[in-house]
């Protein structure tokens, strides 16, 4: 073993943790917290101990490889890759134009390089549609966040009185920083409360104070039985809305009229439940929300959202220490590429720039000249992670070309034209652009820590390639470039300013120009870091003062080059902005800085609410939660099944007089099927799931080859059981939280 701890991140779920490593060979042998990290602090979860099973999995690709007609792939080189990938993307851009070139996903839980860099590809083709795993969970809340304020309120739990979970299982599934600490300082502490909504008794419900456990499905109802609960009883912070808020009249006239008992009961909850509720959330000096795919992923999606918001905004949680607040970003890198309201055939609505998941093979499997004919898939696994993989397999099969971009031999993978390995991300440099903290805002470029795997590439040099091979930039173009980074970067930024401005073809290939530029002055490997460069400068200039606050000084350009020489070097990450938590209300762009009370789409859908029958269908009667998340779960990023030390097969979990009626006992197995398929799992008899509710895990039913190369599927994947028309009117998200099924016993 090499006896050096080496400083890196987590990359199974979005807080991305600091740890340390210590490798023998190119294996991860031992792993512990980094008690150095800016934002973790040494905290780290049991799955961080597995990585490297991510590392050297046994279906790396090492070569790019090219579908033969009869479906089997071939091995070539790069030279040739590169050169037909290019030219077989130019062709469909020349034939059906660049918006027919649809790109999905640019990155996953702990590297976001690939979409950095990916956009510059994007632009060299004028691919305009994409999108990612966002656009099946956030982009609704997305939506209501625009509305109401223009921002992305998140929560300040340290600080906050009471906590509330909707739709989430933290304790499994982090969210916050150092989730499992927090949640128990806040369940210890007898003048705090943990309030959790959520139909199954999670690891955080049973901590909490608070546990509204909801039928699945039934959240617009407890919610908004909460919020009437606020408004008929008078538990409203008026002063709060007076000085912040507008467009109250609507929302209260409905919000007078929710029939607070009948609701209540539709939830499978009692009145006095709810209104204890509200009045734990109303007296607490601060209350902090976070809600997630249990509400996103289910009936309602966007309306659930807009509820939650409610929550917090009508008890005055908003702008102030331990509620919601508005975060700094370090930078939006795609927010340049051209955009689209609404999706070319289907005419959906597209929100931060995604196309909306589950309409995707819509827009492939038509005659409609404006489909999308060609896919560039990089760091997803859509045919597994996207709802019905069957639709999703018909649609990859219709385009004209699909290239992949994977660590692994991904169920997508094997549905490409072209498959280019990339290097892991602990094979070169990587980050992620989750920094949405407050009132202290951090972020963590890590360095390369083990050698790449032969034949594999970083996204940034892949894209770099196709680039040029495109005949997008040329290498002359950036001579001039060359030479200031030479003498230094004062120089470098005013030949980067004159030459961004003069020449836009060439400031559209920004992240790949910077590469190539600055790139080399940073030491041979390190190019990919010089993107940082642009963005630490672009923070600098919009968040002097939170930069200050966070100790940079000197003018905007020496904020810049310290910030950008902070994230280079500093291997436990960087805290880049601090605020105030008055820094909010500045952050407010929606009109006069004033809260939106009123989305009246919405408006309208929670009034229809008190005519909705509970759907019931006797052919299905169980809900079915496909996908949630387990201690033995990380997506797709694992393949290998024997990550997990129990569950190995991704039970389905049921509750105990279910399991008696149907005649199964633990381990047994049976048949689930939904309306579009039917699948067979082993199961797990627990108390935590109520009557009438299933569980599946997310991320398993992954094929994998044993010792011998031979193939097999673990466990069942979820989306073969989801339908990508079960989704919400307004954001397109998918219920996957919620789907219709039958449950046998197999004899
Ligand atoms: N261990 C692990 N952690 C992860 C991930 C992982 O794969 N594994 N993935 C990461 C990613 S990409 C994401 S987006 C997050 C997601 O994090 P979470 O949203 O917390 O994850 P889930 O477990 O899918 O869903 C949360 C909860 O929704 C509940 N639920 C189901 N139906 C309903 C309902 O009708 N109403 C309510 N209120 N709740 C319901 C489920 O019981 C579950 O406890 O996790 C991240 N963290
Ligand atoms: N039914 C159901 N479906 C769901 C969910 C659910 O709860 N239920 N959850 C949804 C959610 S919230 C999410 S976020 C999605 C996640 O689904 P996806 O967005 O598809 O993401 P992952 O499964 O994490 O797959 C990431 C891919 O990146 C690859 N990879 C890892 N490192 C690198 C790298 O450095 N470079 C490249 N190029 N590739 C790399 C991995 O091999 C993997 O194939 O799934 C969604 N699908
Ligand atoms: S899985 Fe998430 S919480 Fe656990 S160590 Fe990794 S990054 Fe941290
Ligand atoms: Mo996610």
């Amino acid at each position: 073993m090499n006896d050096e701890w080496r400083q890196t991140a987590c990359i199974l779920c979005t807080i991305n943790c600091g740890i340390e490593v210590k490798l023998e060979g190119r294996h991860i042998a031992r792993v512990r917290g980094n008690k150095n990290h800016v934002s973790s602090h040494g905290y780290a979860c049991e799955k961080a101990q597995r990585l490297d099973y991510y590392q050297n999995g046994r279906d790396r690709l090492t070569t790019p490889l090219r579908r033969r007609d009869d479906g089997t792939f071939e091995e070539i080189d790069w030279d040739t890759a590169i050169r037909e990938v290019a030219a077989r993307l130019l062709e469909v851009k020349d034939k059906f134009g660049g918006e027919s070139i649809f790109y999905y996903g640019g990155g996953g839980q702990g590297n976001h390089l690939g979409g950095a860099y990916g956009a510059a590809t994007r632009r060299a083709l004028g691919s305009i549609y994409s999108s990612n795993a966002l656009a099946q969970e956030k982009t609704g809340e997305f939506w209501v966040d625009g509305l109401l304020c223009g921002g992305r309120p998140v929560p300040d739990f340290e600080n906050a009185e009471v906590a509330v979970f909707v739709g989430k299982n933290p304790w499994q599934s982090h969210g916050l920083p150092r989730a499992r600490v927090v949640l128990r300082e806040i369940a210890n502490d007898p003048n705090r409360a943990l309030i959790v909504i959520d139909p199954r008794r999670t690891e955080t419900a049973e901590i909490a104070d608070y546990h509204l456990q909801v039928k699945p499905g039934t959240d617009a109802f407890c919610l908004a039985a909460i919020l009437g609960a606020l408004a008929q009883q008078d538990l409203i912070n008026h002063e709060f809305l007076r000085e912040h808020a507008a467009n109250e009249t609507e929302l209260f006239d409905a919000l007078r009229e929710v029939p607070i008992a009948d609701y209540a009961t539709r939830a499978g909850l009692s009145e006095d439940q709810i209104r204890e509720v509200a009045r734990r959330i109303a007296r607490a000096s601060s209350a902090a929300v976070l809600e997630d795919l249990g509400i996103e992923q289910n009936l309602h999606s966007t309306l659930n959202s807009y509820l939650e918001k409610l929550l917090f905004i009508l008890t005055g949680n908003f702008g102030k220490r331990g509620t919601m607040n508005l975060h700094t970003n370090l930078g939006r890198l795609t927010s340049s590429t051209r955009r689209s309201p609404a999706t070319p055939v289907g005419g959906h609505r597209i929100i931060s720039g995604l196309v909306p998941c589950n309409v995707i093979p819509d827009e492939i499997l038509t005659d409609h000249p404006k489909r999308f004919r060609a896919m560039l898939i990089e760091s997803a696994n859509p045919v597994h992670s996207l709802a019905d993989s069957q639709r999703m397999r018909e649609a990859l099969d219709a385009l004209e070309l699909v290239v992949v971009i994977d660590v692994a031999m991904t169920e997508t993978a094997r549905l490409a034209d072209y498959v280019l390995p990339a290097a892991s991300q602990f094979e070169k440099w990587e980050a992620t652009f989750f920094n949405f903290e407050f009132p202290e805002n951090y972020f963590h470029l890590r360095a390369p820590i083990i050698e790449a795997l032969p034949g594999t590439l970083a996204e940034p040099e892949i894209h770099r390639r196709l680039v040029h091979e495109m005949g997008a930039l040329k290498d002359r173009d950036l001579d001039s470039l060359r030479a200031a980074a030479a003498q230094g970067r004062a120089a470098f930024a005013a030949e980067f300013l004159q030459v961004s401005s003069a020449q836009p073809a060439i400031a559209a290939m920004t992240p790949i120009v910077l590469y190539e530029t600055l790139g080399p002055t940073l030491g041979a490997g390190n190019e990919a870091a010089a993107l940082f460069w642009g963005l630490a400068h672009s923070c600098a200039r919009t968040y002097p003062e939170s930069m200050r606050r966070a100790g940079f000084d000197g003018d905007s350009f020496q904020m810049g080059e310290a910030l950008f020489e902070q994230i280079l070097h500093n291997r436990s990450g960087v805290r880049f902005s601090v605020d105030p938590y008055e820094e909010t209300w500045r952050r407010v762009s929606t009109a006069g800085g004033r809260i939106n009370l009123t989305i009246p789409e919405l408006i309208g859908e929670l009034r229809e609410l008190v005519d909705e029958q509970p759907a019931h269908d006797p052919e299905f009667p169980f809900v079915l939660t496909a996908g949630d998340r387990r201690s033995t779960t990380a997506n797709t990023a694992i393949r290998d099944p024997e990550w997990r030390a129990k569950d190995r097969e991704g039970a389905l979990r049921i509750n105990p007089g279910d399991a008696a009626s149907l005649g199964v006992k633990p381990g047994s197995r049976v048949r689930i099927t939904t309306k579009r398929a039917s699948a067979e799992a082993v199961v797990e008899i627990t108390d935590r799931m109520q009557p009438g509710h299933v569980t599946l895990p997310n991320g398993s039913g992954l094929w994998y080859p044993d010792r011998e190369g031979q193939e097999f599927l673990h466990g069942v994947p979820p989306n073969e059981l989801t339908a990508s028309d079960h989704r919400d009117w307004i954001a397109g998200t998918p219920f996957h939280k919620h789907v219709p099924a039958r449950v046998e016993a197999v004899s």
